[in-house]
């Protein structure tokens, strides 16, 4: 793909409201022409892998970060050290550091779950072992983490929790209960919104969301303990317009461009320390948080194997 000096190529892995909120922002600001695609983390990863010899995408913004690690660690995105570092909370400034500043946190927030008020009924699901209760078959959803970074966070916060065996059995019976494995991460709690799903296995601000517009969800923080995503953002390796992705990955980093996610509705924990936390985001020091291992759970080596096993052994059911 031939440069232009005014646009940017955007591989887009949040919510489509807010991606499309960022391109016209940036667009506004700049005069630069974006250019955005919105797929989940893990296909993005897969079309960036697809697209090594020849790059056609300028930045990766959003989406989990152990993706953003794996390019990383892959070759496949640039090495910038934004000055806009200065201004980070710790853990989006770890992320750059463990990257050998290959990508960088924008956000942060706790996976759990959210069900239909309407249709679950006392007691309420409160613990990941819950979920194994028979009176929810075939009323969970989630998504398959070949594609979705939200369902990738899950299979490696099981293993972190359980152990890997552990966690396989527990899968294994939680897929008695599951309707449907989705493409997207945050298409579960959509599904929980209008009744199509009891359940749905989501980011907890995926959940609130749903709630903030008027849907009949509760967001659940599991009594286990959790993990939790740093959400990232990385410059494509040899993109086509790498002046502008510079410009555009620094104004992503500023305060007021991370404002912008709470007017679309999403409500993550902004990396920047001078972003307001949105009063809607779930607290995450009122959460129990696993001490997740990015490295370990964010390298390329692990991610081929945890999902060899899960389709091996949970998508080979279906
Ligand atoms: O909705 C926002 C969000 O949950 O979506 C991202 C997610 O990785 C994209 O969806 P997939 O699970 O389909 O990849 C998260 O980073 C983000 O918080």
């Amino acid at each position: 793909m031939a440069a232009s000096a005014d646009e940017l190529v955007l591989y887009c892995s949040v919510q489509e409201e807010w991606c499309r909120l960022m391109a016209e922002s940036f667009q506004r600001e700049t005069g630069v022409n974006v250019l955005m695609t919105r797929r989940s983390s893990g296909e993005t990863f897969a079309q960036l892998m697809a697209e090594r010899d020849q790059p056609r995408g300028d930045v990766w913004w959003g989406g989990t970060g152990d993706p953003h690690l794996q390019a990383a660690e892959e070759g496949l995105t640039a090495v910038y050290e934004s000055p806009m570092l200065a201004e980070l909370q710790d853990w989006a400034v770890s992320q750059a550091t463990a990257s050998g500043n290959r990508t960088v946190g924008i956000y942060a927030g706790a996976l759990g779950f959210g069900f239909n008020t309407e249709m679950v009924d006392d007691p309420t699901p409160a613990c990941w072992a819950d979920l194994l209760d028979a009176r929810f078959a075939d009323d969970i959803q989630v998504a398959n983490p070949n594609s979705s970074g939200t369902a990738y966070t899950l299979l490696a916060t099981l293993v972190q929790i359980m152990g890997e065996d552990e966690a396989f059995e527990f899968l294994g019976q939680l897929d008695d209960n599951i309707s449907q494995y989705t493409q997207s991460g945050a298409a579960p709690i959509r599904n929980a919104a209008t009744g199509e799903t009891a359940i749905g296995i989501v980011f907890m601000h995926d959940a609130v969301a749903q709630a903030v517009q008027g849907a009949p969800i509760a967001a659940v923080a599991p009594c286990e303990g959790t993990g939790y995503e740093i959400g990232s953002m990385s410059l494509v390796e040899g993109g086509p317009n790498p002046d502008n992705a510079r410009a555009f990955y620094d104004w992503a980093l500023s305060a007021d461009a991370q404002a912008l996610g709470a007017e679309a509705n999403s409500f993550q924990v902004p990396s920047n320390r001078n972003a307001a936390v949105p009063p809607e985001s779930p607290s995450l020091d009122q959460i129990t948080l696993i001490d997740y291992d990015f490295a370990t759970f964010g390298s390329s080596d692990m991610r081929q194997h945890l999902l060899s096993r899960w389709d091996a052994e949970i998508g080979a059911r279906r």
